[in-house]
């Protein structure tokens, strides 16, 4: 029975200010015969994108550990014991070595990430160095460092950041669950300060951390209609490192995880969905169901900021054997 998918088309829009989204809608696309939904979203995929090219942005740690916030997913969290070894910010020269290095492998963005809840006005003078020099060698720059008020956005604009990434995370009815020492208001204002400093938006969220369906849909209504949504959207498989809370959680059916990318991929039709934490543990056919389901952009490197990604050659493998390539290197 396939007539449901007849409801779901949707005028073309010509950029990313949305339609609004309904959780209810949202829920019923999750709830789609599983072809009908990938064939939905791949129509999309292919109107808006090259389906065979995938962007690939290479993360690095600057900052890693001792963090303030007790987010119950994360490693780095000061709450939680999982084994990270709290380090002070990486020198400008060794964040540039590593920004070449990704270059060189091929990757076309870098992700500047920072274990804080907010930066000071030391780390931002850090930063803002670090975003210069990444630009000046012709990639794309992103950078994630928590909460900004108005004069920082500003500094990160002035540096050339490209993107800041900053998620939601999850929903806000599941939110409380996961955290406690900030609001989900709080990250709506960071990315509201983001957008107005005219920097384009990341932001997604994780999957697999014990919300419902409703709540999974949820999240997506809530990027889908930010006004307008996102440039970029990771959607993450909670990686669950051991002394984090979540670490003893079931594993999310992988095909719940394809369904998130395909609802994504048709709800924010022009931004660049991204295949994010948790590839390491996913078979390739999972990872091929998701660029299939409309997934164009991974992190690309052997590491995400503290726990492991499939190495170059492996993704490199992989895409040649999906007849799939990197964006830069075909537009
Ligand atoms: N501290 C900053 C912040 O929270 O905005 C920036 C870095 S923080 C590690 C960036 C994002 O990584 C989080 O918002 C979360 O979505 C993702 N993340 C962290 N730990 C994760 C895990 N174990 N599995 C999946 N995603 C995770
Ligand atoms: C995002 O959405 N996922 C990345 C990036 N943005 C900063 C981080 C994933 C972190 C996974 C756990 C870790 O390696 O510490
Ligand atoms: Fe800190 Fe970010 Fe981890 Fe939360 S997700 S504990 S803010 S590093």
């Amino acid at each position: 029975m396939t007539t449901q998918t007849i409801e779901f088309v949707r005028p073309k829009k010509p950029s990313n200010t949305p339609q609004r989204w309904n959780v209810e809608d949202i829920e019923a696309l999750f709830k789609l015969p599983f072809a009908d939904l990938l064939y939905r979203a791949q129509q999309i995929h292919r109107e808006h994108f090259d389906p065979n090219a995938v962007q690939l942005s290479t993360l690095l740690s600057i900052k890693t550990g001792g963090c303030s916030e007790d987010c119950g997913y994360c490693p780095q969290s000061a709450f939680h014991n999982a084994g990270v070894e709290n380090r002070k910010m990486l020198d400008l020269a060794e964040v540039v070595k590593a920004a070449k290095a990704a270059q060189d492998a091929g990757a076309d963005r870098f992700c500047m990430g920072a274990a804080w809840r907010e930066p000071t006005e030391e780390d931002m003078a850090a930063v803002v160095e670090m975003v210069k020099e990444v630009r000046a060698l012709g990639m794309e720059t992103c950078a994630t460092l928590g909460m900004l008020n108005d004069e920082q956005t500003e500094q990160l604009r002035a540096a050339g950041l490209d993107y800041y990434n900053h998620n939601l995370d999850t929903t806000p009815e599941f939110y409380g669950n996961i955290i406690s020492t900030r609001d989900y208001q709080d990250r709506l204002d960071t990315l509201e300060r983001v957008r107005r400093a005219g920097l384009h938006v990341c932001s997604g969220g994780i999957v697999g951390m014990g919300e419902n369906l409703t709540q999974r849909a949820g999240l997506v209504a809530q990027l889908a209609n930010m006004n307008p949504y996102p440039e970029s959207v990771p959607i993450n498989n909670l990686v669950k490192v051991e002394g984090t809370p979540l670490a003893e959680l079931e594993d999310l059916d992988p095909l719940d995880f394809v369904r998130t990318i395909a609802v994504a991929r048709i709800t924010m039709p022009t931004a660049r969905v991204r295949l994010s934490a948790g590839r390491q543990q996913m078979s390739e056919a999972i990872q091929a169901l998701c660029f299939l389901a409309g997934a164009n952009s991974i992190f690309y490197g052997d590491q995400l900021l503290t726990t492991g990604n499939p190495d170059v050659e492996r993704d490199r493998a992989l895409l040649d054997k999906l007849g799939m390539y990197p964006f830069a290197e075909k537009h």
